[in-house]
């Protein structure tokens, strides 16, 4: 038997479901096309290691999402993206500390030249996202000031931290005394970012950076003193709100162990700004967590309104080996 199309509107009706508004995703339905091809060049930041800018290649585009490739580096470390979310600040280029082919270093390294040599094109502002559109409102946050993080690797952990790097509306936050593998970036809406003494008004646990000599009585007022800096003030910290989304709503999600598929899944959480997503069809064991403002979550039909495959829900007796066969 021939496999029909997956249809949205059919199965909701069939599984008697609800779908996922796409007022509720940050961001919902892209409203241009996608600009990226491949061979592409630009500058990215890794999301292994977020406070390297690496060059990269478009290796393959599909629909919306596009499959970033380091130059000089195996295939294993290809990541995806979706179009909208690369954006372009062509003064970054002073960043570039990771590089690895032959004849440059991050001293060396020449865009123009790199080009030439490698007869590519280097991706056309133009199929950027604007950045400048989210750097309008001027924030709080500037490069040295300290606050208190989560540190995402070991949640459980609000570690003393600094802003280490500011780009655009974004900034990049380091854990005090350790290596820069825990960074990450944030804006002002992040959730996991508060103010210098917020632990200690909430009854929690501040981890001290990891040279304290005295972890057990730190002071942020003498750390503060002792480093000569200063704290993000209160007011620049934003969080932002739950979404909005409710168990039992369907929508498309990113495969994260195989990120090259989109599925159809299931809302099967929601824990304020966490929620759990349950593939359709497939185990437990696959379920995954996400903040709701992930951009790997989309809403019913995005797939087929910006080109990219969507893997149907699988019928659980389909798994079943009918004995005898
Ligand atoms: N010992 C653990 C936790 C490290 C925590 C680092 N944070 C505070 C930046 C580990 O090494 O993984």
């Amino acid at each position: 038997t021939k496999k029909k199309g997956f249809s949205w509107s059919t199965y909701i009706e069939q599984e008697k479901a609800i779908i996922a508004p796409t007022k509720l995703f940050k961001e919902p339905f892209p409203c241009s096309k996608n600009g990226f091809k491949q061979g592409m060049k630009l500058e990215g930041i890794d999301p292994k290691h977020p406070s390297m800018f690496c060059v990269l290649s478009v290796a393959e585009t599909r629909g919306y999402r596009v499959r970033l490739h380091f130059d000089g580096y195996s295939e294993c470390y290809d990541f995806w993206l979706h179009g909208f979310k690369i954006s372009f600040d062509e003064t970054k280029v002073v960043h570039i500390k990771f590089l690895f082919f032959t004849g440059f270093t991050s001293e060396t390294f020449n865009w123009g030249s790199y080009l030439k040599l490698s007869k590519a094109q280097a991706a056309p502002k133009h199929v950027f996202r604007n950045t400048k559109f989210d750097s309008v409102t001027p924030h709080g946050f500037r490069k040295g000031m300290k606050l208190e993080a989560v540190d995402q690797k070991n949640p459980m952990l609000i570690c003393v931290a600094t802003i280490a790097d500011v780009m655009d509306n974004r900034f990049l936050v380091h854990f005090d005394a350790w290596d820069d593998s825990y960074d990450y970036w944030a804006d002002p809406s992040s959730p996991y970012l508060h103010p210098v003494g917020w632990c200690q008004e909430n009854g929690k646990v501040l981890t001290p950076p990891n040279d304290h000599p005295d972890p057990e009585n730190f002071s942020w007022m003498d750390y503060l003193n002792k480093t000569k800096s200063v704290q993000v003030p209160a007011r620049a910290f934003k969080p932002r709100q739950p979404a909005g989304f409710q168990v039992g709503m369907r929508l498309e999600t990113v495969d994260k162990r195989n990120p090259t598929l989109i599925r159809v899944a299931t809302i099967t959480e929601v824990d304020n700004l966490r929620m759990r997503l349950h593939f359709d069809g497939w185990s437990d064991e696959y379920d995954y967590y996400v903040d709701d403002d992930s951009c790997d979550i989309h809403p019913p039909t995005w797939c087929v309104k910006t080109g990219h495959p969507l893997q149907p829900p699988i019928n659980p007796v389909d798994l079943l080996v009918t004995p005898g066969q």
